[in-house]
């Protein structure tokens, strides 16, 4: 399947790999860029050091294109952003602010730009200062997340914008990218489905909760604060909301949640970690590898999109 995205991105299928916290580290961003997609690195709050390590590791594990997410609430973010440029990979995706800073930096070192958005007035920023592509990241997601849902932002900005649009949020099969394309996206970015990926080193137990999760076993903890973030329900979200309904301090809030997407993804701790996944969750029903996973769905949409014509 030909896109303007496959074009810009040089893959062979329009499927992305969102950029998570954590999760998106070399084994699966070179496992997903191996089999035809655009693997991420994600950056998070990792220090540049890590990050050029990483880069060079999946440089070592596939010739294939792919590319970094740097989170901008990251107070490292400057530092970063100088190591992608210096290190080099076909883009970079930016989530949670305004990347206009680093464009210029990044356009010149050959870099794509695909900054994620969650309004039609970033999307008209981001492409005024060059990016060449954006994300438009429905409240689907899981993780840190705008307000407005994937089925109506995705349309509003392919409007606004003449740049090609990537949809996230809500996307795990071959029915999630047919609608995609129908909206106007020209590719997807997938996170939860990527999660449980059998190249992906997600312990165990936090898979284990993505694939028995149901529809609405998601909650958004933060929503007082300013920092939406979309997890799965357990005892740290239970107690989080509580707290955060008594109107408990932003900084007390900080100390529940500091450290606890590590603990879910390394130790496994389902219960006191951050389990972040989006709404789509409830559709994601097995561990396979990213090839199979990129195969099923490419496999589904072109059935899809071909009965459409
Ligand atoms: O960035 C994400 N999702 C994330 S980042 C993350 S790591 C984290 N961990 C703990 C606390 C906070 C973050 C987990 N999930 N998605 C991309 C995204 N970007 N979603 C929404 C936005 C966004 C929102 C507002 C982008 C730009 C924006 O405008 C900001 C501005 O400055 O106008």
């Amino acid at each position: 399947m030909k896109t303007e995205i496959t074009e810009l991105l040089g893959i062979e299928y329009p499927i992305i790999q969102g950029g998570m916290a954590w999760v998106a580290e070399y084994h699966l961003a070179a496992a997903v860029s191996a089999a035809g997609g655009f693997g991420i690195i994600g950056a998070a709050s990792a220090p540049p050091e890590v990050v050029r390590e990483q880069i060079r590791k999946v440089k070592e594990r596939t010739d294939r294109p792919f590319g970094v997410n740097v989170m901008l609430m990251n107070p490292n973010a400057p530092e970063v952003a100088r190591v992608v440029a210096e290190e080099g990979v076909r883009a970079v995706t930016t989530g949670a602010g305004n990347p206009a800073a680093y464009i210029g930096m990044w356009k010149e070192a050959g870099i794509k730009v695909i900054p994620v958005v969650a309004s039609v007035a970033m999307a008209r920023m981001m492409e005024k200062a060059g990016a060449d592509a954006v994300i438009a990241e429905g409240t689907e997601s899981g993780g840190h997340i705008g307000s407005a849902t994937t089925m109506t932002l995705v349309p509003q900005v392919a409007d606004a914008v003449q740049i090609p649009v990537i949809a996230a949020g809500g996307i795990a099969d071959g029915r999630g990218l047919a609608a995609a394309m129908m909206l106007g996206a020209r590719g997807v970015q997938l996170g939860t489905r990527f999660l449980v990926a059998k190249e992906s080193i997600v312990h165990a137990n936090y898979k284990e909760r993505v694939i028995k999760a149901k529809d609405i076993d998601s909650e958004v903890t933060g929503r007082s604060t300013g920092h939406p973030i979309r997890v799965l329900r357990n005892r740290m979200t239970r107690e989080y909301l509580k707290m955060e309904a008594e109107g408990v301090s932003f900084e007390e809030l900080e100390v529940l949640t500091l450290g606890s997407l590590r603990k879910a993804v390394i130790d496994g701790d389902v219960v006191n970690g951050s389990l972040m996944a989006g709404q789509i969750a409830g559709l994601v029903k097995k561990e396979q590898t990213c090839r199979e996973m990129i195969e099923e769905i490419m496999q589904e949409a072109e059935a899809l999109l071909h009965t459409c014509r």
